[in-house]
């Protein structure tokens, strides 16, 4: 038996198809967990032993049953900030997560080693936070894009620092067209300083009630001075930049969500170290919708884009953004192979190698 106010969850980002399925799940939660009644709520922060959850009511602290850290685990994903769970009290007022409602969208982010990261559940707008200065830097933006795209989410360009650039005399109106000019016209891009109360404004047409927002982008660009603007109270703590780089210092060290006053979540992310997109060929092809329209063109349908006759791309695209896409599809084509492709592509390698290796041998006449 589930127990929820729809309305007051609603204001927390709850949907009624989320509903739906977290009424689904509660029928065969209460099967495995029988006992006291089953209540719905919304991550907010993720600490090492414990969530912070909101309901319609309020914060509560629970943990998650092992069971159900151990089964999302298996699928390679764990509880996010921003997802919806069910939970149970026990005898002694304990809140115990145990179920997870499967999310609408879910980003998470691969390491060095392949490895998949959650970062946040059911999200529908992603800021993509970045700096005037130097942070500035079209490629990173286009694999934030790439990661938005594979879940769904609506990217909208955040470029931060309009006053410190303006003041600086940087042409910054130019580089906004030239920004435009590359990613396609189709995302918005919005040139605000964070730290007025004008970024909310220019903001306001994502901020409807009901929405959730993440804010993603590298440290120092200005995401929790953005989520305290929009707040319009110093919540976050917000960090120095290096003056040598413009980098930031790691200010923001873990996921929260908030309410804002308009009625939309918003979830604050520390900035990312390495960020690879966990994406394949349909996800390329929708962050990089010009090329993929002219590929069609190529007289050869294996198209490199590179050195090949009758190239419809190569002189039509900016040659970094191009680059850029080549790289990033060169990662998700190592990102998408099974343990098994992985294993079978380390014998190929060692088979060649142990092929060069006799070759030589023979050659010298060792064998
Ligand atoms: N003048 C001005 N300063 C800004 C703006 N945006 C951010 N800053 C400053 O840049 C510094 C870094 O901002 P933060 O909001 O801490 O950056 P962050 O993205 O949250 O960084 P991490 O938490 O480390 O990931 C702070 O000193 C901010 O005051 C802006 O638009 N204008
Ligand atoms: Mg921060
Ligand atoms: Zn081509």
């Amino acid at each position: 038996m589930l127990e929820f106010d729809f309305e007051g969850l609603s204001a927390l980002g709850l949907t009624p198809a989320q509903a739906g399925r977290a009424a689904a799940q509660a029928a065969e939660a209460s099967e495995a967990n029988p006992g006291s009644p089953l209540w719905l709520a919304r991550v907010t922060e993720v600490h090492r032993e414990t969530l912070a959850l909101h309901d319609a009511h309020g914060e509560a602290v629970a943990r998650a049953m092992p069971r159900l850290t151990r089964s999302l685990a298996e699928e390679g994903t764990a509880l996010s900030v921003g997802d919806w769970v069910l939970g149970q009290d026990d005898a002694h007022g304990g809140r115990w997560i145990v179920a997870r409602v499967a999310p609408t969208s879910h980003l998470a982010r691969v390491d060095g080693y392949g490895r998949r990261h959650p970062v946040v559940s059911n999200v529908d707008v992603a800021l993509l936070v970045m700096g005037l200065d130097d942070d500035f830097n079209p490629r990173r933006l286009e694999r934030y894009l790439a990661l938005a795209y594979r879940e769904g989410i609506v990217p909208v360009v955040v470029l931060t620092k309009l006053d410190v650039a303006t003041a600086a005399g940087e042409p910054v109106a130019q580089r906004v067209a030239d920004l435009r000019e590359r990613i396609g016209r189709a995302i918005d891009v919005l040139a605000v300083d964070a730290t007025d109360a004008s970024a909310a404004t220019a903001l306001r047409p994502y901020l409807e009630p009901g929405r959730t927002l993440v804010l993603l982008g590298s440290s120092g660009a200005g995401k929790s001075t953005l989520t305290n603007t929009l707040l319009g109270a110093g919540v976050q703590d917000t960090g120095p930049v290096r003056a040598s780089d413009g980098r930031g210092m790691h200010t923001t060290t873990a996921r929260s969500l908030f309410r804002l006053p308009t009625g939309a979540c918003i979830i604050d992310t520390p900035g990312l170290r390495t960020l690879r997109p966990d994406g394949d060929e349909a996800t390329l092809s929708v962050t990089f919708p010009d090329i993929d329209a002219l590929a069609a063109q190529c007289r050869f349908d294996d198209c490199s884009h590179d050195s090949e006759p009758g190239c419809a791309v190569r002189d039509a695209i900016d040659p970094d953004r191009l680059r850029n896409w080549r790289k990033l599809a060169r990662e998700m084509a190592r990102g998408t192979m099974t343990p098994l492709d992985r294993r079978r592509q380390l014998a190929q390698w060692k088979a060649r190698v142990k092929e060069g290796t006799a070759r030589t041998r023979m050659k010298r006449g060792e064998a």
